[in-house]
């Protein structure tokens, strides 16, 4: 009876946060009227979570020196938004729990335009209000949300207040330990988005899948008074065409077009107009296929190999979460010149402008959502928050060429409860999106014999294309094992070596055995790099990891300092000897026409 009291109480906690979540989330928020909110902002730390009962939302100021308010917005600590607060203040380094933020903006209301309070994300929890009342919550590090705001804002001034709360969950996505830092605070942009009364909530205009001369879009309004019809609009090349919206303001097309393939070499983006009544959207679109072919990945129907490197969202030189372009920029300029024509952006949705980057820099891109190692396999509320997550990673980022792969989870157990949910996991992925491919990070071979590993996860039946992180030579045996190492598959699929990688601290110096030093990275990157060559499905590679980035895993002093140092790049940018063994790979790769 308890049980089943608890299941009736899960399902009701994932009904209110399937209703919670995302309600009109605006697509190509850079595409829109906006005004910033980014910049100072006030706030209150609260480690014994007060803030709630003493109702700091509704920023009370003294009336006069007899009346007793215990905290004041306006008296308080600043910091910075966009940023994570834990680099913002020593104090906050560690820091886990809600801080309340605050701040003013003035507003002039006009007739028509509606208006929503976009944010980009906010690590973990969010709660908003605005002059005092409450607008929602919203669960999920990684990725956007909004709220209509149109009624509740007032002419002239308003505050706005947010609690973010980035204490970790046993039920949470993810869980309660990572392998990177869990900076907390309002960690991407937030905008007011101003729309006229009937909008373009949200497009997609891609090549039909499996055909690089057809293009299917559809185009979602929202309002209460749907025009009749919408326009897509690709003026170069000549491409006008024009839909009929249905009853709940939803339009399809299917069209002929000779366009250029968004290639990495030739990453052709174009701008494309939708249109419908008042309103007029622009973006910048690349078309291409992806898919797969037995043990190959095809770009525009022709196999591509990934010459990759996975990266944290971490920003170089001064730490922290990275969130402007000119961090975004850095990272992917490193991943170029190492030769990559792929990122894998672990362990989370990174910030969309990054993507954006990549569409413009032509680097393919693997997406992921934070269901990382453990998390409560069999509790729905998690699996709704990471339903929610994959919904709102997808919905940001569907238009971008440069995103193939759909990872739903890293290094997870084989268990069945577990495979069941990302099986879920991987069938809502493909609902929401045909046009790409799903995948994972799996870690469990089987070995079968004392030098052979078989990657027969079940999960592998659920995906197109197969992750694999090991760690050959550094959690388990040493480099020169890997040259007997022999791997096999259970599926005839494309496989992605998404980890491999070992410790180095930038500067320190041994023989190729001497843990920690450059020289004993290099020498792995060696035996790791002939040893995959071996692998005939092998599609691509994305080793461990670009840059160094703040672990709280990492205790080792004078080598780790909080630091997981399997970069390639130091996290000032020094680039270690294994950079330039992986970059010369790459090279040879490239002049082999790969
Ligand atoms: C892994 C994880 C990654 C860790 C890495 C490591 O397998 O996927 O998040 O940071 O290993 O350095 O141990």
């Amino acid at each position: 009876m308890r049980r089943r009291f608890v299941i009736f109480l899960c399902l009701l906690n994932a009904l209110a946060l399937a209703e919670d979540a995302l309600p009109n989330l605006i697509g190509n928020v850079a595409g829109r009227t906006t005004i910033s909110l980014d910049g100072t902002w006030n706030t209150v730390v609260d480690p014994v979570e007060g803030g709630l009962s003493a109702r700091f939302y509704e920023n009370r100021r003294p009336k006069d020196n007899r009346d007793l308010v215990e905290y004041s917005f306006d008296a308080s600590q600043k910091l910075k938004v966009p940023g994570d607060w834990n680099t913002q203040r020593d104090s906050l380094f560690l820091y886990e729990g809600p801080i309340w933020h605050q701040r003013y903006f003035s507003y002039h209301k006009r007739g028509g335009i509606r208006l929503f309070l976009y944010f980009g994300a906010a690590n973990y929890l969010a709660r908003v209000w605005l002059n005092g009342t409450k607008l929602g919550e919203h669960v999920g590090g990684f990725t956007p949300f909004n709220f209509e705001i149109t009624a509740a804002v007032a002419e002239g001034e308003n505050s706005v207040v947010v609690e973010v709360n980035n204490t970790r969950h046993a039920d949470g996505v993810p869980a309660l330990s990572t392998d990177w830092w869990n900076y907390g605070g309002l960690t991407r942009s937030v905008e007011l988005i101003e729309v006229p009364g009937t909008f373009i909530q949200d497009y997609s205009v891609q090549l039909t899948k499996g055909m690089q001369d057809e293009v299917s879009a559809w185009v979602q309004l929202n309002g209460d008074h749907f025009p009749q019809e919408v326009r897509v609009e690709i003026p170069e090349a000549r491409i006008r065409q024009e839909a009929k919206l249905d009853g709940s303001g939803r339009a399809e097309f299917h069209f002929r077009a000779q366009l250029q393939l968004w290639s990495p070499e030739n990453p052709k983006l174009y701008r494309v107009i939708i249109s419908s009544g008042e309103d007029s959207v622009s973006d910048e679109i690349g078309f291409r296929t992806v898919e797969t072919r037995g043990a190959q990945i095809l770009l525009n129907g022709k196999p591509i190999f990934l010459r990759g490197i996975s990266m944290h969202e971490e920003a170089p030189f001064r730490g922290g979460r990275a969130f402007s372009e000119e961090d975004d920029r850095t990272l992917l300029n490193w991943a170029q010149e190492l030769g990559c024509n792929f990122v894998r952006l672990a362990h989370y949705p990174h910030n969309e402008e990054m993507v954006r980057l990549a569409d413009r820099a032509g680097i393919l891109v693997w997406s992921e959502i934070p269901v990382y190692w453990d998390v409560d396999w069999t509790n729905p509320a998690t699996l709704e928050t990471a339903e929610a997550q994959l919904r709102e990673n997808i919905a940001r980022d569907h238009n971008r060429a440069a995103v193939i792969l759909w990872s739903i989870s890293n290094e997870t157990p084989v268990v069945e409860e577990r495979t069941n949910f990302l099986k879920t996991l991987a069938g809502y992925a493909r609902q929401l999106d045909s046009t790409r491919l799903v995948t994972s990070a799996m870690n469990h071979p089987e070995a079968t014999g004392p030098n052979s590993r078989r990657l027969n996860d079940p999960l592998g039946q659920f995906l197109d294309v197969l992750g694999l992180n090991e760690y050959v030579g550094w959690y388990e045996r040493t480099p020169e094992d890997a040259d007997q190492m022999q791997w096999s598959l259970a599926y005839d699929k494309p496989l992605i070596v998404s980890e491999f990688g070992g410790g180095a601290l930038y500067g320190k110096h041994g023989d190729a055995e001497t843990r920690f030093s450059e020289e004993y990275q290099a020498n792995l990157f060696d035996h790791q790099l002939k040893m995959l060559e071996k692998i005939p499905s092998l599609a691509g590679m994305s080793p461990w990891v670009l840059m160094d980035f703040y672990s709280p895993r990492r205790y080792l002093p004078g080598v780790q300092d909080f630091h997981n140092r399997k970069g390639l790049l130091s996290e000032r940018g020094q680039r270690k000897q294994a950079f330039y063994v992986l970059q010369k790979f790459y090279r040879e790769k490239m002049a082999a026409g790969k």
